[in-house]
């Protein structure tokens, strides 16, 4: 793994834990990160020993406390345009990488943070946990995917009220509308992570992948394209060594052993 400034990364037991680490600004993303998240996840792609991937916050405070205001404030119209951009693609690409990825909220998720724990494939909040879409507060909407991936998360209703009101969430709440997969308390959130990536990736790898990507294809698509690529990964997967073993697994009523073959 190459150096970071502005973020921190681990490895544990197949799990990558890539955490944003710019304690001054409760890790506001400033170009610079966005750029080292791009860096990160080409690397974490490649990276045949990590099977799943944790999105965390530095601290005890934040997840990401938004884009960097200081920084956006003077940007021309064009200037904002490419920002933009810049940053929807790669949160794009965290949301496409072919291995899971789960936000571990540990505090604020707002704005571009909410937009970040959004791209993920799961996310698990600490009770301390606050979401929101503060920008029209700022003169803005969001700009990094916010007004498209609330919507398909939570629901056209629910996604404008908080885009039109600005308004902070608890963990709780967020739960209840279907923004977080599971809520733990803020000492639990790693060790709830973690498990989760285990339980992940005691999975066919290539099962996990396809999944992920049906969904994902899915979603952009109508049904009836979406259900034609799900026919598709599910015949592919008959070509796999893992799907003989879990059915000769479970046919021999043991566990089986994947090999991501
Ligand atoms: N940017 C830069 N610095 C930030 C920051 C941010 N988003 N959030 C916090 N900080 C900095 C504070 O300025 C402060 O710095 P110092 O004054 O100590 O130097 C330090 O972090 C601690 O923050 P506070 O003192 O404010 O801490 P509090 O506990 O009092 O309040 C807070 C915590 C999270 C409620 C508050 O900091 C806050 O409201 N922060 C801003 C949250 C926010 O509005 N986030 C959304 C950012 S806008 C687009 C591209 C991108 C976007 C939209 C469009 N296009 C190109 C189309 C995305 C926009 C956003 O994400």
């Amino acid at each position: 793994m190459s150096t970071y400034e502005n973020l921190l990364f681990r490895s544990e037991d197949g799990v990558g834990i890539v955490t944003i680490h710019r304690p001054k600004a409760l890790n506001a993303l400033n170009a610079a990160t966005i750029h080292e998240l791009d860096r990160m996840f080409d690397e974490l792609g490649s990276d045949d020993s990590i099977k799943v991937i944790i999105i965390t916050g530095s601290g005890e405070k934040s997840f990401v406390a938004g884009a960097d205001i200081t920084e956006m404030q003077h940007m021309s119209a064009v200037e904002g345009r490419n920002w933009g951009k810049l940053a929807q693609a790669v949160f794009s690409k965290i949301e496409n990488i072919p291995k899971p990825v789960i936000a571990a909220v540990n505090g604020y998720a707002l704005g571009g943070g909410c937009e970040l724990a959004m791209a993920c494939d799961i996310r698990i909040a600490s009770e301390k946990a606050k979401f929101g879409q503060p920008e029209v507060s700022l003169g803005i909407p969001p700009g990094f995917g916010g007004t498209q991936r609330l919507a398909r998360l939570v629901g056209k209703g629910r996604a404008k009220e908080l885009l039109f009101t600005g308004d902070m969430i608890d963990a709780a709440e967020a739960y209840r509308i279907g923004l977080v997969n599971k809520v733990t308390a803020p000492d639990e959130l790693f060790n709830t992570a973690k498990a989760m990536a285990q339980k992940i990736m005691s999975r066919a790898p290539i099962a996990v992948q396809v999944c992920k990507a049906a969904v994902n294809e899915g979603l952009d698509v109508d049904l009836k394209s979406g259900i034609a690529y799900e026919a598709e990964v599910f015949g592919l997967c008959f070509a796999t060594r893992d799907q003989k073993e879990g059915m000769t697994a479970f046919v021999e009523k043991r566990a089986p052993i994947f090999t991501g073959k």
